[in-house]
């Protein structure tokens, strides 16, 4: 699939902002693709798709987490971790697209998780630091995506949790997991 058949596929399911969005996350993506040698336009779909199911309806989504495979503790968390898990089944199921890499792409891009691959940790990082985002600690984040995703992956993750933990809302484990995963990582302990 093309990047204009995506992009057609994707728009009646995002509003104006959340596509710019989108566009600014997938070019962000396939530059850093390029940079650390992963297929491009694989990172592209990813890319495209990771916000599909960003305005499904939260008790369509609650439905799909429970007739699914999809872990059924997603439901004691906040309903905006669910888009990635229930984009990434319906990205499949509607659009067709099957790759492994893609769809873990989408389904681990907002929480992240313990040993993400490069694939997941490029999607990751191009939604945090897509030019649209203004973030405290975001220049840092920025700098390092081009040096060292791990280190980029665990300043995102460390302003994640401390904005959560501010606003005193839950954080989901793998959200913990990744962080401490790579805490570990660029202390060269793993
Ligand atoms: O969908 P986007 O707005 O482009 O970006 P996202 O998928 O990263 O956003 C989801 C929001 O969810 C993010 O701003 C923070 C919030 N959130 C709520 N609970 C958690 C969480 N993010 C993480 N990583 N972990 C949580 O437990
Ligand atoms: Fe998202
Ligand atoms: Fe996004």
């Amino acid at each position: 699939m093309n990047r204009e058949s995506a992009l057609e596929l994707l728009k009646p399911h995002l509003t104006q902002s959340r596509y710019d969005h989108t566009v600014r996350v997938t070019d962000v993506a396939i530059k850093l693709a390029e940079h650390y040698q992963v297929d491009s336009s694989k990172v592209e779909l990813a890319a495209i798709f990771h916000d599909y199911a960003k305005y499904r309806d939260v008790k369509e989504m609650e439905q799909i987490i429970l007739q699914s495979n999809l872990p059924k503790d997603l439901l004691h968390f906040h309903s905006e971790l669910w888009h990635g898990p229930v984009g990434a089944l319906l990205v499949k199921q509607e659009i067709g697209i099957t790759d492994a890499d893609i769809l873990s792409g989408i389904h681990w891009h907002t929480t992240g998780k313990a040993h993400m691959s490069t694939f997941e940790k490029i999607i990751f990082i191009a939604d945090y630091i897509e030019p649209g985002r203004d973030f405290p600690g975001l220049h840092e984040v920025r700098q390092q995506a081009e040096h060292d995703l791990d280190t980029a992956c665990f300043l995102a993750l460390k302003n994640t949790i401390a904005f959560l933990v501010k606003k005193q809302q839950s954080i989901y484990p793998d959200t913990f997991h990744a962080y401490n995963y790579f805490k570990r990582k660029i202390r060269g302990v793993i």
